[in-house]
């Protein structure tokens, strides 16, 4: 029994409705409404003491972080979403690396200024999101995934803040490699898309 702690305006939560998705897994979800605390509360604190979602319960197992989470599905449930040949595995792990740090930093970070109001500097963080994005771009010539030639992890890891950039006033429309990816993942069987969060809430 699979149970999803979910937050629906969360990109790091969609990582992981979107890998289920794809797999085609059956899953109860639990809402955790970021917007009212809920995650700071005692009964959320005692299943992830980090107070973030997305959390996944697999049959007695706690996994938080949205990476852990989604390697955990593919190699429990698909292996073939995570290929372990040498040189495959490289090239996800320095895509998922990028995801937990480079994406966090860039368009998660341009969306969460605009959508819940945090307090970064705007144009320095769309500045990066558009330095990385460039050479994103670029990698993808091409290709049609990021990691050989079907969707893996990868793909899954990166997908939701970068399709969600332009909330963040982080344009898409110059990388014209990204877009054609973003539309190769939305084709995948079992694709679930992010709720579109054009109104500001309030701050975490
Ligand atoms: N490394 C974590 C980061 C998760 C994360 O940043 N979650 C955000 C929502 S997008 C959250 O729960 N924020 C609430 C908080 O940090 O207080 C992951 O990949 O799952």
């Amino acid at each position: 029994m699979l149970t999803l702690y979910d937050f629906e305006l969360s990109g790091h939560a969609h990582r992981a409705r979107l890998m289920l998705g794809l797999l085609q897994l059956p899953y109860d979800k639990v809402i955790v409404n970021l917007a009212q605390g809920e995650h700071k509360q005692p009964a959320f604190r005692a299943i992830n003491p980090f107070t973030q979602v997305p959390v996944l319960e697999d049959d007695g197992l706690v996994i938080r972080d949205s990476i852990a989470i989604i390697t955990h599905l593919a190699n429990n449930y698909d292996p073939s979403w995570n290929p372990q040949s040498r040189d495959l595995q490289a090239q996800i792990q320095q895509w998922l690396a990028l995801a937990a740090r480079n994406l966090a930093e860039g368009p998660a970070r341009a969306r969460l200024i605009t959508v819940f109001g945090a307090k970064f500097d705007q144009a320095a963080t769309i500045d990066a999101s558009h330095s990385m994005l460039a050479v994103i771009d670029v990698l993808l010539e091409g290709k049609q995934w990021m990691v050989g030639e079907r969707a893996t992890i990868a793909d899954v890891a990166c997908y939701s803040y970068i399709a969600h950039a332009p909330e963040g006033k982080v344009e898409l429309d110059s990388y014209n490699n990204i877009l054609r990816w973003l539309n190769n993942v939305e084709q995948l069987d079992g694709f679930v898309a992010m709720q579109a969060t054009p109104l500001k809430v309030e701050a975490l």
